[in-house]
């Protein structure tokens, strides 16, 4: 709706809409019309699955009513607006979210009761909506989640995937991809034909002279792709606004197909096209902390981020706004450097379209981005061969030049006769062939750049950008610690710990001040709550015990300590240490007496993860994950004292029931490689304990909650180069422990010892990259104080208790905060209801 609109016919209008249902009986309501109606179905033959839908759809039409009026809302305002550009977007299942942001989950839940179904059957009938790897794309879903809680005019930008990340099966203890179709049914997006943007590649660039006598540049020729937008609603919690997810679907200019090439005769290439076009937005790319550099994924890179652009600048132009108003209600958030383009693309509006100066248009440019780095890992760093760029966007290259020739000029000034400074600081790399340097680009085209943890923040202006700090200085580059939505990662994923939180904290308010979490402290000494905190611990891991033996057919004791890694398998966030350490684990009790053994804590260890398709060693580590489990699960002698076990098919939903139920969690790379981590404070925020490394947000959290209720490890960052070098030039002595577990793999134990050869040779002969070696000792050390401490239970769960209360750092809704009032200059838009 036109904000133009007289005020009492849009009054006159929102009093005649229909009323959304309040209550149980409201509830139920919906629920049938939309099982009679929109499913076309009889209740009497409605199932689960027909249950979820007409539940989703009558939770939909609720949120359309607020999704509209927040649109309405913002463009009558007409505030600064975030635009949050991510090619990833990790947002796991809708329905539970949207009834505990709405607040009307215990009316669907009598409701559901009432028609013969339990709430908790109908939730776990919703596939989740994976468009992202890991990290970064549950980071854009917990910003979203925040950014609606908070208020703040914004919109998410990505790809509307048709496969997202594919599904995990374990066969024979060996990973295998499934491809992910997951759009069959789904009343979270909204088709929006009408919205509509022609993309265009290839064709060439020529010059013309306009009226004025200047020469501008003209792009033309090569293919057009239209990206037609799907919206997807995000509910903030207990607040009104929605905001709004714009997701890009690519498709065939011009319609179905050829209708020229048809009627010639040339059905099959007039669908082929059709197909090539639809092959942008296919498929997520599964790899996670690393670029593969392929042509497709440049393509979808330019795709989305022209897309986006020229909706953002659509919107900006009905404000009748001149340009020198852009920044001031334009943010743009770069989610990594996968977005950057977007720099050069609004360069090329400005200047080819809108026909401004050069450095009017970069000044707008420049202060409208920000660029957020979620890796030091220099696989992951993004760079494309000029080649490519200049095939597929020809203007875009000379910008791009420009833009680095210009930059260049500035440096030069700065650093006169520093060549090697003007090297290393090009955006183009002058290497055979030459390559385009993503990071580059988004650092001169940002008037910010933030790390992601305070570690990671120091390391990227020591490191990889040491050069551009030297040249802008060091308050361009900045830090915004990671943060998860408690609304999420603890009152969704951990119902009955929410409550109790809220019975010692005044309420729920704790949901949307974080740091309200403190008034638990006084409790962490009072033995009935502690008991109240470990029945609801136990009752977790019941339940996951449970899902265990479902899908895996291993019983596994829920008394026992649950010590949990659960994340993308790589080399760097070493699972192969963690599996050593089982092995080391398994052994030492062998060689123990029955009677020694009796003392013994139980333990299981849970894993669980993906691995990027092509990466072998990854697969490798699933797979000798798989073969110490199928031999110590069978081990008659061992029993309950240890069990391993891989969940298949890790995800958020999977996340949100594991979680809760861990008593110990793994967050062990090695130290200055893992940017953040998220899952670390999931798992503290639900009342588990840490055992890592001083990386990432594990040495914030360690301030935070105390050195005391955290088990660190390991070298520290500052250590790895030397060791690094040592490995290499000096001499490298493996860990007389570790020596016995490579042995035990090589007997043959775990079957075939050549499949894991090149795991130990890793380790052995090829440097020890990740450390495994020098940290085992420490990292088994550091198990036996936790087995120490896990014995005293009272003591156990005081620190757990303790250490919830001292989370409240870790929400997202502080991070977008930070971001808000030092990266954005944005505020939240007040609702007056
Ligand atoms: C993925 C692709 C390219 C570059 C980085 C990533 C990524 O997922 N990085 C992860 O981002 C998270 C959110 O900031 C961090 O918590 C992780 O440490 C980091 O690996």
């Amino acid at each position: 709706v036109e904000a133009s609109i007289p005020e009492p016919q849009r009054a006159a209008w929102s009093r005649n809409q229909i009323q959304s249902f309040t209550d149980k009986d409201g509830f139920e309501k919906e629920v049938v019309r939309h099982v009679e109606t929109t499913l076309a179905r009889s209740m009497f033959n409605c199932d689960e699955s027909a249950a979820y839908s007409a539940t989703s759809l009558a939770f939909r039409d609720r949120l359309i009513k607020d999704w509209n009026k927040t649109q309405q809302r913002q463009t009558y305002r007409d505030t600064k607006r975030v635009y949050y550009l991510s090619l990833e977007f990790l947002m796991g299942r809708a329905l539970d979210n949207a009834m505990l942001n709405v607040g009307l989950k215990d009316a669907a839940k009598g409701g559901l009761a009432d028609l013969g179904f339990r709430i908790e059957d109908i939730i776990g009938q919703e596939h989740d909506a994976a468009l992202g790897n890991g990290g970064l794309g549950r980071l854009a879903a917990c910003f979203l989640d925040s950014l609606a809680s908070l208020n703040y005019p914004a919109w998410g930008y990505g790809l509307r995937y048709r496969y997202g990340i594919f599904k995990q099966e374990i066969i024979d203890g060996y990973q295998v991809e499934v491809p992910d179709y997951w759009l069959d049914f789904n009343p979270w997006e909204f088709p929006r034909h009408d919205v509509t943007v022609d993309i265009q590649f290839f064709g060439h660039v020529s010059k013309t002279t306009k009226d004025d006598g200047k020469t501008a540049a003209i792009w033309e020729g090569g293919e057009i792709v239209q990206a037609v937008a799907y919206d997807v609603p995000i509910p903030g919690y207990d607040t009104p606004t929605t905001n709004n997810l714009r997701l890009w679907s690519s498709k065939a200019s011009g319609g179905e197909f050829d209708f020229q090439k048809f009627n010639n005769g040339d059905y099959e290439s007039s669908v082929a096209e059709q197909q090539r076009a639809e092959t942008i937005s296919a498929v997520l790319y599964p790899n996670d902390n690393l670029e593969r550099g392929k042509e497709l994924r440049l393509k979808q890179q330019y795709f989305w981020v022209a897309a986006s652009l020229y909706d953002i600048v659509r919107r900006f132009k009905k404000s009748k706004r001149g340009w020198n108003e852009f920044a001031d209600q334009v943010a743009i958030q770069l989610n990594d450097t996968h977005p950057t383009l977007a720099i050069v693309e609004l360069q090329r509006i400005l200047l080819d379209i809108e026909g401004l100066e050069w450095d009017v248009a970069w000044d707008i440019v420049t202060k409208t981005f920000g660029y957020t780095n979620h890796t030091v890992l220099p696989e992951a760093l993004e760079k494309w061969p000029v080649g490519l760029v200049q095939y597929l966007l020809p203007r875009h290259l000379q910008i791009i030049y420009d833009i680095n020739l210009y930059f260049l000029q500035t440096v030069e000034k700065a650093f006169p006769k520093d060549r090697d400074m003007l090297t290393r600081v090009s955006i183009i790399e002058e290497s055979q062939p030459k390559m385009v340097r993503m990071a580059h680009l988004a650092i001169v085209g940002s008037h910010k750049v933030n790390g992601v943890a305070e570690l990671h923040s120091d390391l990227i202006k020591t490191t990889i950008f040491k050069d551009f700090v030297e040249v802008y200085g060091p308050d361009k580059f900045t830090n915004v610690t990671n943060g998860i939505t408690p609304r999420r990662w603890l009152h969704q994923a951990n119902p009955r710990l929410s409550e109790l939180i809220a019975s010692k904290c005044g309420g729920n308010g704790f949901l949307k001040d974080l740091t309200q979490l403190n008034r638990l402290e006084a409790h962490a000494k009072d033995a009935a709550f502690r008991r109240e905190w470990a029945e609801i611990k136990y009752a977790n891991k019941v339940r996951l015990a449970k899902h265990i033996k479902n899908v895996t057919g291993v019983t596994v004791n829920p008394a026992a300590l649950f010590d949990v890694q659960v994340k993308r398998i790589h080399e760097y966030k070493r699972q192969q240490l963690n599996i050593f350490g089982v092995i080391h684990r398994y052994l030492t009790l062998k060689g123990m007496s029955v009677e020694e053994r009796k003392k013994q804590l139980p333990r299981v260890s849970v894993f669980g993860g993906k691995a990027a398709p092509g990466y072998w060693m990854a697969k490798q580590i699933i797979h000798l994950i798989n073969a110490v489990g199928s031999v110590i699960n069978k081990d008659e002698e061992i029993g309950d004292l240890l069990k391993v076990i891989f969940l298949e098919d890790y995800n958020v939903s999977k996340a949100e029931m594991i979680c809760p139920a861990s008593d110990l969690s793994e967050h062990i790379s090695t130290a200055g490689t893992e940017a953040s981590g998220t899952s670390n404070m999931k798992f503290v925020l639900n009342g588990g304990l840490i055992i890592g490394t001083c990386d990432g947000a594990n040495i914030e959290i360690t301030r935070e909650i105390g050195e005391s209720n955290i088990f660190l490890f390991g070298n520290l960052a500052e250590d790895v180069e030397d060791l690094r070098h040592a490995h290499n030039y000096g001499s490298h002595s493996i860990d007389s422990d570790l020596e016995k577990v490579f042995g035990t793999i090589e007997s043959g134990t775990f079957g075939t010892p050549h499949d894991f050869s090149a795991m130990i040779a890793a380790v052995r002969h090829h440097g020890d990259y990740y450390l495994v070696s020098d940290d085992f000792h420490s990292y088994m050390e550091t198990h036996r104080l936790v087995d120490e401490s896990y014995r005293n239970q009272d003591e156990w769960v005081s620190k757990c208790i303790t250490s919830v209360a001292r989370m409240g750092f870790f929400s997202s809704d502080r991070c977008i905060n930070e971001y808000a009032d030092g990266i954005w200059n944005v505020e939240p838009l007040v609702v007056q209801e």
